[in-house]
């Protein structure tokens, strides 16, 4: 990028710059419409039941009795079903409905003794004031259990958090019908029983009469997505497909709701991925699956690819807003989320995440303004093959550009105006480098790290050494700066740094393999990305080496008493960033106990 915009930070310069550029189911598919098998936590397997549905579509439509024309929308919706039903008013409930031109919607639940069913509804819709279709799932009530409970919520609650692996999250419960396989109809106690450390949150259907779990409804059956997953770094390392990735302690309500809509497509409260305009989302291909195969033998810009291209950057920018939250990116600490859901911070700045953005080819942005606004990534198409790549199929480059927002705002409490000197905007570059490399290893031998090499087909890739732990493979160190002008070299030697650092701690504290989800353990990956994001916070604005090493080591005091700090200043002091390093000039000096 040349014309750079005060808030874009770029993954390269220019591609000048490179020196070495070369240029389910146990059961018949007969039940797929009404049956669905869940396994529950370790040993747990229910069968969820929707009674079959019938569906009337008429055409130019059913003309309504003049009477029934003007009157509210719930009441022509009872009538309608009782009509078409031949049952009694006091066997429907309306639910919700709404007007959009000339075009009517209702939904109503079917009833019975004043209480109403889970899983028998109906729904009516009307075109010019005339019915254009009906749709009904309910059921006889010849074998139907007594309306008041036997047992009550105390009585089961402990039975059914342990077979749901979770826990009542106090939600107010509800008494309702449920209509059952063989015909009966239940009366159950509904509750939900949530997990947010296992990803699970059910809403349980309990026999009123007999605390029986008799079904469950999975909030969490968000989606699946064929994807490239985070801990993998390039497309020809291999897509597969995901289920229900998000993290519901970082995204209560998953990747596609924020709490007023909920969406089918790449839009959520987090990020929306589109191309060109906001409104270009991908959709689902099928019913909860976002199942596109990219192939890059086809140009980027092919249907099939963009869909795929669009479908990983949503995944992406998700995964990184859902682990950076569970290490402290939060609302309250300037996130970029739609609806923060009352937890402080502004809201109404999810990332809005352009790809294969026309304005640029070989590189990628992210426009970090203050929170409160969207932060802006532009993903662009690579010109080095003979058939284009996609920045989106490379990971490293959509976490690098992530992690700009997350340090632009997390340095300075939010304004986006406090990575902007040479040496803290040539820090950004190097954090954003080291969080990428963060969700790619993956064990306790820490290997040495490359990045961009997809996209340039170079296995040198885009920087200009490798981030190593071995001087002679990455000769770095705090005194190269004196002869670094531009920030991404500044920033590789920090990214190195903090390679060195991350080594260090992993190969003293172990690693975990659940870092991404998990940010309890001890583990030294654990330890790295807590200390990486409270320093952030601590940090003052437009921070040096200096003032953000000193930051690492008030982290480590902060949240671990200090137990790190030798090997934290060991590991600075490696590359001659030790305590009097001043200036440029390098100094190897740790503390007399270390
Ligand atoms: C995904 O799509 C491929 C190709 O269309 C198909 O073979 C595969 O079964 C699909 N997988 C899922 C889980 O939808
Ligand atoms: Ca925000
Ligand atoms: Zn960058």
């Amino acid at each position: 990028m040349v014309a750079l915009n005060g808030f874009f930070a770029s993954i390269f310069l220019a591609i000048a710059y490179t020196s070495s550029i070369m240029a389910k189911s146990a059961f018949s598919s007969t039940k797929y419409p009404t049956h669905r098998v869940r396994n529950i936590g370790r040993a747990f397997k229910v069968e969820t039941f929707h009674p079959e549905t019938s569906y009337k579509t008429f055409g130019t439509g059913l003309e309504q009795p003049a009477s029934l024309v003007e009157v509210p929308l719930p009441e022509s919706a009872v009538s309608v079903v009782t009509a078409q039903l031949g049952i009694d008013v006091s066997n429907v409930e309306y639910k919700s409905g709404y007007k959009a031109g000339s075009k009517k919607y209702a939904y109503v639940k079917q009833s019975h003794d004043g209480v109403s069913f889970v899983n028998a509804v109906a729904n009516v819709a009307w075109n010019a004031n005339k019915v254009v279709s009906f749709g009904s799932s309910f059921v006889k009530t010849d074998k139907i259990a007594p309306s008041n409970p036997s047992v009550t919520v105390p009585s089961f609650i402990a039975k059914i958090e342990e077979l749901l692996e979770g826990t009542y999250n106090e939600h107010p419960t509800t008494l309702e019908y449920l209509a059952r396989p063989d015909g009966s109809v239940s009366l159950v106690h509904v509750v939900q029983i949530q997990n947010t450390e296992a990803n699970t949150w059910y809403e349980a259907l309990v026999d009123a009469h007999n605390g029986d779990l008799l079904s469950v409804t999975d909030f969490v059956a968000d989606a699946s997505y064929k994807v490239l997953p985070i801990n993998k770094q390039v497309y020809t390392d291999g897509l597969e497909i995901l289920v229900d990735p998000q993290d519901l302690s970082s995204s209560p309500l998953g990747w596609h709701d924020d709490g007023t809509t909920r969406t089918t497509g790449t839009a959520g409260n987090n990020v929306v991925a589109f191309k060109s305009a906001q409104s270009a989302t991908t959709s689902q291909s099928s019913e909860g699956s976002f199942n596109y195969t990219y192939n890059d033998l086809k140009a980027p810009t092919s249907p099939e690819n963009l869909n795929a291209a669009r479908v990983n950057a949503f995944y992406t920018i998700n995964s990184v807003h859902d682990i950076a939250y569970r290490y402290g990116f939060t609302e309250s600490a300037f996130n970029f989320q739609k609806n923060n859901f009352g937890k402080g911070g502004k809201g109404n700045d999810r990332v809005l995440m352009s790809v294969q953005d026309a304005s640029g080819t070989n590189n990628a942005d992210f426009a970090t303004p203050p929170d409160g606004q969207s932060g802006t990534c532009r993903m662009f198409i690579w010109t080095l093959t003979p058939v284009r790549r996609d920045g989106t199929m490379e990971n490293d480059i959509i976490v690098h550009e992530m992690t700009h927002g997350i340090t632009n705002r997390m340095t300075g409490g939010g304004t986006g105006r406090c990575l902007q000197t040479t040496e803290a905007g040539g820090m950004g570059e190097g954090w954003s480098d080291a969080m990428a490399e963060w969700t790619e290893q993956k064990s306790g031998t820490t290997v040495d790290y490359v990045l961009g090499q997809y996209v340039t087909n170079n296995p040198a890739g885009i920087r200009t050494h490798p981030y190593s732990t071995n001087p002679a493979i990455n000769p770095l160190r705090y005194s190269s700066i004196a002869t670094l002008k531009e920030v991404h070299n500044i920033g590789e030697v920090w990214a190195n740094l903090l390679h060195n650092m991350y080594a260090a701690l992993v190969a003293a504290r172990g690693f975990s393999t659940t870092a991404r989800t998990d940010s309890t353990g001890s583990e030294g990956n654990v330890v790295f990305l807590h200390l990486f994001i409270d320093a952030l916070a601590l940090q003052p604005c437009n921070p040096t080496f200096v003032s953000a090493r000193d930051a690492w080591i008030q982290a480590d005091m902060d949240r671990y008493g200090g137990v790190n700090r030798c090997i934290l200043w060991r590991a600075f002091a490696s590359r001659g960033l030790g305590m009097m390093a001043a200036g440029f000039v390098d100094d190897s000096t740790v503390p007399d106990d270390c």
